[in-house]
């Protein structure tokens, strides 16, 4: 069976926890990370030399990094509707992939660590206005792109994209922070809400 190692309130692990379940599969999650067993571990580390969550090992073939994780998953069960084979279509969905690993999650990190996890050392008004005010601004080009799709970030399937996405707006949600109203992002999140794994790993699997 898959072994996935990371605790589930970990947003990355909670990507991939949700990708099993569009896929189907069956996972044996460890917990690792937070206030459990530390990543810095000797046999973590042999898993995974920069000693973050999530890992997984797939019937002995060892991956790390969340969003790879996630193409990997979907492109070894042969899911091109989640991740289309083609470098044009992979492009489309990739280029999100990527914008949410490094510029959207980084805007909302300051703010999440402050106000939901009340992190002592994240309490800066100053940086935390900041955050609040970067984040506002990566959501708002969400919603400009979702205002001119019917569906979904990428076109109009659900793709793996969504997941990263639909994840980090999940978090933006969860902000106990005055947020501007963001209708198409609204729309998109009711949408995703239609599915288990959004529902059991974004909506109620914590902030
Ligand atoms: N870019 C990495 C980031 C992974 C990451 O930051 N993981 C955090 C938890 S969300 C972690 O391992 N922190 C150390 C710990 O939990 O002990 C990915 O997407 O997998």
């Amino acid at each position: 069976m898959l072994r996935l190692f990371g605790h589930a309130a970990s947003i990355n692990v909670r990507k991939v926890l949700w990708t099993c379940e569009e896929l189907g599969l069956a996972v044996e999650r460890e917990d690792w990370g937070g206030a459990h067993r530390p990543t810095s571990a000797p046999e973590f580390r042999a898993l995974n030399p920069v000693g973050l969550i999530p890992v997984i090992d797939d019937a002995g073939e060892v991956v790390w990094e969340s969003n790879t994780i996630v193409r990997y998953l979907a492109a070894s069960r042969g899911r091109d509707d989640l991740l289309p084979p083609d470098a044009a279509g992979r492009a489309r969905v990739e280029r999100w992939m990527d914008w949410q690993v490094s510029d959207f999650n980084n805007s909302w990190r300051y703010a999440f660590l402050a106000l939901v996890r009340r992190r002592p050392d994240y309490q800066d008004a100053a940086q935390i206005e900041r955050s609040l005010a970067a984040c506002a601004q990566m959501v708002r080009i969400v919603d400009d792109v979702l205002r001119g799709t019917s569906g979904y970030i990428a076109g109009d399937a659900f793709t793996v994209a969504d997941v990263v996405i639909g994840l980090s707006l999940h978090r933006w949600r969860s902000l106990p922070a005055d947020r501007p109203e963001f209708p198409h992002v609204e729309r998109y999140y009711r949408l995703l809400c239609e599915r288990d794994g959004f529902r059991r790993f974004g909506r109620d699997g914590g902030p």
